[in-house]
Formats: C-alpha cells, sequence, structure tokens
C-alpha cells in the first residue's frame, strides 16, 4: 500500500485499495468465529449455500451483501457473529460434466469450488469464516448425511415402496412431484414420462400438522409470501368424508369432499382410476373399458392428469347420495387422484369448475344448490358458481348461507353415521431415491434372505474414478468391489443399495454442519446446537419457499425431537431476497444476458457494487441492472473519499467538547444515522433505506465540514471516523483504508465497536418560535431546542424585526409558551 493512495482520487485507486484492505483482513484474521468465545451474544448469519457451478453470478452477491451487511454490522455491535460459507456440492451438472468430459465429479467440483472461492467470491470482501468451510459431496460431510438418513430410519420415518415416479428422460433420473414444473423436469425441461420402480421414501407427512401449525410461530419473522408457499405445499385442508352406498351390494364409495354445502348438488360420484373398487364396482360389460382407461390413466403425470381435458368412463353402477337418497352414477376419471384424500369424489357441477366441464362432457346434469342471492330462481350457468351464497333447493337447509349450511350438514352427517370429519394434506412423503452417481450413497444393504438392513459402516463411499460409458446408474453398480458386501454378523453375501440421495436431504442439515465443520467423531455437539441454533438470519430466494425449506423445517423437527436441537424451527428470521435481472428479464447465460461479476468489480469496485446492489430496491423486489446506478454509486464513494482525506490524520480521533451549532448538528447526524442503520438492517429489513442514510449523511456532512472553522474541525474528524464505522458494513474495504490511513487506525476497522453518540444529540437542536407583539405577529426565532425561557425571551427581543415595536414602550406582560411563542404585551 503506498502512503499517497489517500490523495489518489478514488476512481484510480479502488483496485488498490480493495486489494490492500483484504489483505489486511487476511492478516488480521478479521473474520475468525470462535464457536466458544464465551460471549453470550452470538449471531447465526446465513445465507443459502451455493451450488459450485463455477460462476458467482449476481444473485449469489446479492444474497451474500445482504448476509456480510447483518454479519459486519453485528460484530460490530459486540456479537459473535457466525457467517460461514460452504457448498452444496452434489448434483446433477457435475455428473453431466464429468460424463462429457471424462473426469471424476469430485475433481471438476473442487475446480470449481477453488474459482468461485479464491476468484469470485473472495473479491466482493465477503466476511465469511472458512475455517467452518463445508463440501456435502466431502466423505467427512456425507458421512453424516448418511447418519441422518440412518436416524430416519431408526425413527420409522423411512421406508421402501413400488412406486409411479416421474422419470427425467434426458436427465435419467427420478424426480420428486416439486421439482415437475408444469409436466417437465425442473432442470432439464423434458416431458416428464411415469415409470415404475422400487424407490426409498421419508415420511415427511408424519410431521404435515406439525409443519402446518409451527408456521404461525413464524409470523412477522417470514414474509407473508414465503409462510403461503409454505401452506400451498403443505395444503392443509379441512373437509369430510362421506360414504355413498353402492346400489346392489354392500359396498360404499368414501369420497372426500370440503363442500358438504354442495351435497344436495351432487349428480355424480367419481373415482381415481386407480381406485381399488374401479374394476370391482365396474359392470361386465363396462370392465374392459374401465381397466383399459386405468392403465392409460395410471402412467400420466399429476399435473398432466389434473390438467388435460376431462375424460372418463362410467362404471356402468350407481350409488346412493346418503343425505337426499338421489341415486346417482359411478365414472372413473383420471383428474381425481389416487393418492390424495379417499381417492374419490362427489360431484358438483354447478359449483366446481372441473366438474363442470365433465359434467359437459359426460352430459351429466347440472343442478345448483348455491345462489348469489336469496329467494330467486336460478338463471343457466355459463360456468360453475364457486362463491359462497344461499343455499337453494336443499332440503331443510334452504334459505341459509352456504357457510353455515356448510357447519349444519357436516353436523348432521356426523351425528347420522353418514361420515367423519377429515383433514388432508397435499403433501406427500419425500421420494428421495436417485438412479445418479454424484450423490451421498444411500447407506443400505439388501440380502434375498435377510431384506434390508443398515450400512453397518459409515462413511458408504463412492467409487472414485467411475466409469461412465454405460450411463449414470450403471456407474455406481459396475464399479469394482461397491456392490458386493457381506450381510453383518454372518458374513453372507450381501449387495449395496446403488441409489444416491435428493441432494435436499444433503441441503436438510448443513446449518447444523457449520456449527462443527470439522469434527470428525459426531455431525456436530449438542452444546453447539443449544447455543448457535436456530438460525439468526437466513437470507436466499423465494424459490427455495418450498422444497429445501419444507425439509430443512422438517429434518429441523425431527431433530428436536430426538433431543439433538434446541427449537424445533430451524430459521428465527428468514430474509427473501428478489432476483437481478437485466432488461427486465432473468440474466442467463443462453440468453446472453449476464452481467459477470468479477468484470464489474474490475470496472467499478466491489465497494460499489455491494452499494449498487443494497440500494433503491427493496429487500423483497428484483433488481433491474443499469450501470448509471452503479456509476452513481463510484462516485458517491469518491465524495466520501475526498471529504475523509481533508481531514486525515496520524491518530485516532477523540471526541472533543461540542461547543458550536455546526458541532451539535454533525453528532446530531451521526447519532441519528448510527440508531436508525442499526434498525433498518436489523429490524426492518431496510437495506435500501439504509443506504439512502448514507448518502443523506453525506449530504448534510458535506457543507458542515467544507464550512468548518479551524476549532470545529476535531469534531468532524471525530464524526467522520464513527461514520466510516457504518459505512463498513456496506463498502467494507473503503472503510478499512479510511480507518488505516485517515483516521489513524492501528488495526482493522472490524475491532471496533458501532459508534454510540449520546442520544441528546437526537433531539432536534433548533426550534422555531413565533414571536408576537400584542397578539400580533412580527418575527420569528431559531433557538437551540434546551433553551430556557429567559434565553428565549432575550433573543426574542432582541430580533431586528421585533425590537423596533417594543422601543420606547413599556413591557406590561410577557406571555412564554415553551416551543411555540413568545408575546410581549406593550
Ligand atoms: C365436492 C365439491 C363441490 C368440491 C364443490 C369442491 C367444490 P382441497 O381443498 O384441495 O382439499 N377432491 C377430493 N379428493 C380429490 C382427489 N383425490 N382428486 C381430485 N380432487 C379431489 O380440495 C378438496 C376438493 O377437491 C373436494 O371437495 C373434492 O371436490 C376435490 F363445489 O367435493 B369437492
Amino acid at each position: 500500500m503506498s502512503d499517497s493512495v489517500l490523495s489518489q482520487p478514488y476512481r484510480s485507486a479502488f483496485a488498490e485499495i480493495e486489494e490492500t484492505a483484504r489483505s489486511h483482513w487476511a492478516a488480521e484474521n478479521v473474520d475468525r468465529c470462535d464457536l466458544d468465545s464465551g460471549n453470550p451474544k452470538r449471531r447465526y448469519v446465513l445465507g443459502m449455500f451455493p451450488y459450485p457451478s463455477g460462476n458467482a453470478h449476481m444473485g449469489h452477491v446479492r444474497v451474500y451483501t445482504i448476509s456480510d451487511v447483518i454479519a459486519r454490522l453485528s460484530r460490530l455491535r459486540g456479537y459473535n457473529v457466525l457467517h460461514p460459507l460452504g457448498w452444496d456440492a452434489f448434483g446433477l451438472p457435475a455428473e453431466n460434466a464429468a460424463i462429457q468430459n471424462n473426469v471424476d465429479p469430485a475433481l471438476w467440483t473442487a475446480e470449481n469450488i477453488r474459482k468461485m472461492k479464491d476468484e469470485q467470491l473472495n473479491r466482493v470482501g465477503f466476511s465469511f469464516d472458512l475455517t467452518h468451510e463445508i463440501n456435502s459431496a466431502s466423505p467427512e460431510y456425507y458421512k453424516w448425511t448418511q447418519w441422518l438418513f440412518q436416524e430416519l430410519y431408526d425413527h420409522d420415518l423411512v421406508y421402501r415402496a413400488e412406486g409411479w415416479v416421474n422419470w427425467d428422460p434426458v436427465d435419467e433420473t427420478v424426480l420428486a412431484n416439486e421439482q415437475v414444473i408444469d409436466g417437465r423436469g425442473w432442470r432439464s425441461g423434458a416431458v416428464i414420462e411415469r415409470r415404475l420402480l422400487p424407490q426409498w421414501y421419508i415420511r415427511i407427512t408424519k410431521y404435515a400438522q406439525a409443519l402446518w401449525d409451527g408456521l404461525e410461530s413464524l409470523r412477522g419473522h417470514w414474509s407473508d409470501e414465503a409462510i403461503a408457499v409454505q401452506k400451498g405445499w403443505i395444503g392443509r385442508s379441512e373437509g369430510v368424508e362421506i360414504d355413498f352406498p353402492v346400489e346392489g351390494g354392500d359396498a360404499a364409495i368414501t369420497v372426500y369432499t370440503t363442500r358438504a354445502d354442495t351435497l344436495f348438488g351432487v349428480t355424480s360420484v367419481t373415482l381415481a382410476p386407480e381406485h381399488p373398487l374401479a374394476l370391482e364396482l365396474a359392470s361386465p360389460e363396462q370392465k374392459d373399458a374401465v381397466a383399459n382407461y386405468a392403465e392409460w390413466a395410471s402412467g400420466r403425470g399429476e399435473v398432466e392428469r389434473e390438467s388435460a381435458e376431462r375424460t372418463g368412463v362410467a362404471l356402468g353402477r350407481s350409488c346412493r347420495n346418503p343425505l337426499t337418497g338421489e341415486i346417482v352414477p359411478i365414472y372413473v376419471s383420471e383428474y381425481v387422484l389416487g393418492g390424495y384424500g379417499s381417492g374419490a369424489i362427489m360431484n358438483v357441477p354447478a359449483h366446481d369448475a372441473r366438474d363442470f366441464s365433465f359434467a359437459v362432457s359426460e352430459g351429466l346434469p347440472i343442478k345448483q344448490v348455491i345462489l348469489p342471492k336469496a329467494g330467486v330462481e336460478p338463471a343457466e350457468l355459463p360456468e360453475a358458481y364457486t362463491d359462497p351464497g344461499f343455499m337453494h333447493d336443499s332440503g331443510p337447509f334452504t334459505g341459509l348461507r352456504s357457510e353455515e349450511a356448510k357447519q349444519k350438514i357436516i353436523d348432521y352427517v356426523a351425528e347420522q353415521g353418514l361420515g367423519r370429519r377429515k383433514v388432508n394434506f397435499r403433501l406427500r412423503d419425500w421420494l428421495i431415491s436417485r438412479q445418479r452417481f454424484w450423490g451421498a450413497p444411500i447407506p443400505m444393504i439388501h440380502s434375498e434372505e435377510h431384506g434390508w438392513a443398515k450400512a453397518p459402516e459409515l462413511p458408504v463411499l463412492l467409487p472414485s474414478n467411475p466409469d461412465f460409458s454405460k450411463g449414470s446408474g450403471a456407474a455406481m453398480a459396475s464399479a469394482p468391489g461397491f456392490v458386493e458386501t457381506t450381510w453383518p454378523g454372518t458374513g453372507e453375501p450381501a449387495r449395496r443399495e446403488t441409489d444416491t440421495m435428493d441432494t435436499f436431504m444433503c441441503s436438510s442439515w448443513y446449518a447444523w454442519r457449520f456449527l462443527d465443520a470439522k469434527n470428525a467423531n459426531a455431525p456436530w455437539t449438542k452444546e453447539h446446537a443449544d447455543e448457535w441454533m436456530p438460525i439468526d438470519y437466513y437470507v436466499g430466494g423465494l424459490e427455495h419457499a418450498s422444497q429445501h425449506l419444507i425439509y430443512f423445517r422438517f429434518i429441523s423437527r425431527f431433530l428436536h425431537d430426538i433431543g439433538r436441537t434446541p427449537e424445533p424451527e430451524p430459521v428465527r428470521n428468514f430474509l427473501d431476497n428478489g432476483m437481478v435481472r437485466l432488461g427486465g428479464s432473468k440474466m442467463s447465460k443462453s440468453k446472453g444476458n449476464v452481467v459477470v461479476p468479477t468484470e464489474t468489480i474490475d470496472r467499478y469496485g466491489a465497494d460499489a457494487l455491494r452499494l449498487y446492489i443494497l440500494a433503491d430496491t427493496p429487500l423483497r423486489r428484483d433488481i433491474d441492472w443499469n450501470d448509471s446506478g452503479i456509476e452513481g454509486k463510484q462516485r458517491f464513494l469518491a465524495q466520501i473519499w475526498d471529504l475523509c482525506g481533508k481531514l486525515a490524520g496520524d491518530t485516532p480521533p477523540t471526541l472533543p467538547e461540542i461547543v458550536t451549532g455546526r458541532e451539535r448538528k454533525a453528532m446530531g447526524e451521526l447519532a441519528r444515522l448510527a440508531l436508525e442503520v442499526a434498525a433498518d438492517i436489523e429490524e426492518r429489513r431496510g437495506f435500501h433505506n439504509a443506504v439512502a442514510r448514507l448518502h443523506g449523511f453525506i449530504g448534510e456532512l458535506r457543507p458542515l465540514v467544507n464550512e468548518a472553522e479551524a476549532g470545529e474541525l476535531p469534531v468532524m474528524r471525530y464524526v467522520m471516523a464513527e461514520f466510516a464505522k457504518v459505512l463498513g458494513s456496506f463498502a467494507p474495504h473503503m472503510a478499512e483504508l479510511l480507518w488505516r490511513n485517515a483516521f489513524g487506525g492501528a488495526r482493522s476497522i472490524f475491532f471496533e465497536s458501532w459508534p454510540e453518540p449520546d442520544p441528546a444529540f437526537l433531539v432536534k437542536d433548533e426550534i422555531t418560535y413565533s414571536i408576537q407583539v400584542n397578539g400580533k405577529l412580527r418575527g420569528t426565532i431559531d433557538i437551540a431546542a434546551d433553551a430556557g425561557e429567559a434565553d428565549v425571551v432575550a433573543t426574542a427581543r432582541a430580533e431586528d424585526k421585533v425590537a423596533p415595536y417594543l422601543e420606547g414602550k413599556t413591557e406590561r406582560r410577557v406571555i412564554f409558551v415553551p416551543k411555540r411563542l413568545v408575546n410581549f404585551v406593550v
């Protein structure tokens, strides 16, 4: 670092400034977090860990800039801060690259991590403590992912079942339902096929109610949208099961409905094609048609089934509405899903959109039982009427409001034993088997004789140097020595499971591993979990609010149940940030609209980038990138640089006595800044407001510094040095060098404390009084807010515009209204 850096214009010095600052941080271990420091003030600040693609993009910059601001500010405010970085390193891209380039995915991943860590993210100036770094694809980590799987297994939360799965023909893998978006694979975009395979499932549905209830405790700490996304995935619905006796037999069809108020409008009953009664009940003439339809439909994905044109086949049988006694026909149709509710529905075409189109295509009657107004005759319906209203043609319930009738009908159905209340969830068990190589091997072994058992030793290591010539699943099965093993105890031959785990399993517990990243004997210690969990601030995109955050919350609740974490919820505050776009669309390599962070840093500096990415746009909104915005931030930093350059000195400033109005004003600005910025970040998520306050502060301080008398400069210098500490969370490189070069700091500014100026300075320092003579306004004065009555009156009397009206008169009385007015009665 050259001594003269302070005298250089910022725009030619920023690269040197930033590199020098980072070398100071490294030399002084500024970012180090000793988990056992004993400081009872702790904060765990975490940005969702990245997939090591090899390219850090603006999305990463945004997430970690946010977490970094919280982390740096928290350190200055006296917290022991854990702000770690790790790698979500298993997954398809590494494997695909490995297959294409014929390299071991482990090597490809390691090289990507190196690039992202050392060449890219490092340059943004994030205060990660890399002594806690983790890599989910390392045996030291996935040993514990396997341990977690076995814990779940021991608690009866893992089972194996044959099931229809979503098969992605391009990636050659099974996808979870939530990884299929509009019938296509979430990564490959390929149209998903259905296949039947034996799979490992995790019984997350056992936690559905708990996951639902837990959302209440997150209100105010998670955005309403994030909570709504969670609710959508869990999909709790309160309804009733009703039994429709089948004509000519003892069977009954149980339907699930959330609309008991529509029971009088049922015109048919429909089974899912896979419903066990479908074939059994079908009339001899219809058996073949039903069987063919069921076979065709069961190979189709759920999304497709729900969205396609309504098709179906009649069973040639009927059943009886238990409430009305009406006889209605029975159908099978693909839009009724086998895995939801009871797999059978009552069709109310007048009030359900899907039933409406089904009735139209099957020529079924449409019977209206709810009308928007009471006591009118129904007109023909162009589409289903789905809103609440007034009951029509519904026996004793006619005329009631539909919400009220719903409760009454449910009570009646329950009393008469025609059905029972029922809660259903959309959430399905978590399918974690992947027929891929680059994941944590599922630690199970199988023998023909004994069945399945846990692999006795962990980790079950991935074979190195896999042969991908016969495809991805085969790489594991063909690896020498991997599959063949022995049954524990007996030594009989056994085979290892060759499937690997969904990578969401790796990321479901990584937050705990940061608490003991290097522990070879345990996944983490209870002491650390008790001290550090839940995460205080978790930062990441809303796109993870469904999958990752469901699994993370589930695993957290499980770990809580087995006594390994202190609270059921893993995340106190979730900060979901918006995306960074260019020209209105998401930055993507294929569209060629990418702004590369390292190139941006070359041009403008990391501090300008950080300020820009935080400014103007509220946390949850998308940013639309524009270069003039970041240029503005660079100009702003240059102003700060110049201003502090004028105040440079060799020793750290101490607070001199505050005497003049200008000094008081500067102290007031500092007090307000420190107070409000802390609240913006810690409480209000107002990162953009905090940046605006930095601008506002400099706007006020510039004239004060420029006009300051020589005697006022020490205060100005003190105030700007304190400002540097606030700036440090946002533009850490500049703050570091100002601290050292202009303000005489001997070691990093990040060992300093957040400014805490006397709150007395917060009081608005001047107040305007109206001055009257005999009740007539003659002038105003500005005077210190804490000035006493005598001072105010004396100043008022001497005011130029007032004095002439008092001259030569006898003052009979002075009326003084504090903070408002002085009236001289003469
Ligand atoms: C009669 C009815 C009348 C319905 C009406 C709706 C409106 P949620 O809230 O998602 O639980 N349903 C039940 N089981 C189904 C299955 N296996 N596949 C497809 N649809 C199914 O939705 C419950 C409603 O979805 C139920 O209420 C049922 O249709 C349908 F005017 O019953 B309803």
